[in-house]
């Protein structure tokens, strides 16, 4: 007897490329059907087969708050009573560009889009238009989004010309991108020597969360600022995944580190489809119609989507405490996972930082691709299917991280650490 979800998934595969949306929610990683989801509450996900899980997905980071937070709902509601979009300005675009700039110090102008890899992809033309550079350098396991210039292929060492990592990416979309590797200014400075004055930034996730989650080695982000200043090139934080997490102001705010640009997604949304980039005015100045770098959107700052990003930003910048709690729910999660790991001698790296945060089958240490790549991605998978069979819910892959939110508590933390003690029993 099929369950629903394999009903489902054979229907889709008919109709949709994998079957999905968006490639990792395959379950191609790890070897099995997707289970089709079809309802959430605070830290809970329930598959169209009547199973719940507690939920470390999160739909990859934007439920800070947990699923169906009533009062983003609310908000939802509300503003879809008065029409779901108009293709004109509104009050609400402005509250929150006001927002985000009054509170958020690295950024004096902000553009709202419908995606990260919208984000990143209108940054990085803003930053080549303001200094008039063609070449990006961006890391190895960095992701960016899916714009032709960011699919470049994580090959070994220090590329200076990007080879496409994607079929239908002509070579020229990526011939202008420079691979570094994560954690080594050197291989920034060897890349800024070979191309004097012709960087128009460094993109960086200042904590990696694609290759799993990688923190920046002390003094890392400092050294790129530095390499940015020295060599006229703009400093580009992606913080889709860790913007509004870390703190409210993101890896910016955490490490204290001022990056000229900035690209939001996931958190600003709360769920609904918003990216934004955003930085200093005089780079801002130059995107249309202001300024001749074009970039549009047809949806991009829509009232219901501003509407429930607001809501929870507001919540966020209001109500610090939910940092306070989130952390300590998380530090309980991962020291508890480390302790276990420990107890039964497994060779595992757990990196994390506030509530984000991977374990890696791999002895380690993992500071970059090349580490992270050395992991043991069957035992990876072993370990997803034993703990979506105990009702936990995580990242379909290695490369992936584990999300925590302010509904997650005590009670979900004993229930996962209980499954992966059970998990390393069997083993
Ligand atoms: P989207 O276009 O998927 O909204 O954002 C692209 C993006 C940009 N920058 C960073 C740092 C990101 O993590 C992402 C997207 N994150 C993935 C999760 N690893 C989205 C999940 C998916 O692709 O389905």
């Amino acid at each position: 007897m099929m369950s629903r979800s394999e009903e489902l998934f054979a229907r889709a595969v008919k109709r949709i490329p994998g079957g999905v949306n968006s490639p990792v929610r395959a379950y191609k990683n790890v070897g099995m059907t997707p289970r089709f989801i079809q309802g959430a509450s605070g830290p809970y996900v329930f598959d169209v087969d009547g199973n719940q899980y507690i939920d470390y997905i999160l739909s990859w980071g934007p439920m800070m708050q947990g699923h169906n937070n009533q009062e983003i709902l609310n908000a939802v509601v509300r503003a879809a009573e008065n029409g779901l979009s108009y293709g004109a300005a509104t009050e609400i675009e402005v509250e929150m560009a006001e927002l985000l700039c009054e509170n958020l110090p690295h950024l004096e102008m902000v553009r709202m889009v419908n995606s990260g890899t919208e984000a990143v992809m209108s940054a990085i033309r803003a930053a080549r238009g303001f200094t008039g550079r063609d070449k990006v350098i961006k890391f190895m396991g960095c992701y960016h989004g899916h714009s032709d210039a960011m699919l470049v292929k994580a090959g070994s060492g220090v590329m200076t010309a990007g080879v496409p990592d994607s079929a239908g990416v002509p070579e020229g979309c990526t011939r202008d991108t420079l691979s570094a590797v994560y954690n080594d200014l050197g291989s920034v400075e060897e890349l800024f020597a070979r191309c004097p004055k012709q960087v128009a930034a460094v993109i960086v996730e200042p904590v990696a969360a694609n290759m799993g989650v990688v923190l920046p080695a002390p003094g890392f982000l400092a050294g790129l600022r530095r390499l940015c200043d020295e060599n006229g090139a703009l400093l580009i934080f992606d913080e889709v995944i860790t913007g509004f997490r870390l703190a409210f102001g993101g890896a910016a705010e955490y490490y204290g580190i001022r990056p000229d640009l900035v690209t939001y997604g996931k958190i600003i949304g709360a769920g609904m489809p918003v990216g934004a980039y955003g930085g200093r005015r005089e780079i801002m100045e130059l995107v249309a119609p202001c300024g001749n770098v074009y970039q549009a959107g047809t949806l991009s700052g829509n009232p219901v989507a501003m509407a429930a990003g607001i809501t929870q930003v507001r919540y966020l910048l209001e109500h610090p405490e939910v940092y306070e709690e989130t952390n300590r729910t998380a530090e309980l999660l991962f020291g508890g996972m480390e302790e276990l790991l420990q107890r039964y001698g497994r060779p595992c790296t757990l990196n994390h930082v506030g509530s984000l945060g991977s374990i890696f089958f791999t002895p380690g240490p993992v500071h970059n691709y090349a580490q992270a790549k050395g992991s043991d991605t069957e035992e990876f998978a072993r370990y997803f299917r034993w703990m979506l069979d105990h009702g936990i819910h995580l990242a379909p892959s290695q490369f992936e991280a584990i999300f925590v939110s302010r509904s997650h508590g005590k009670e979900t933390t004993e229930k996962t650490l209980e499954a992966l003690e059970g998990y390393l029993k069997e083993q």
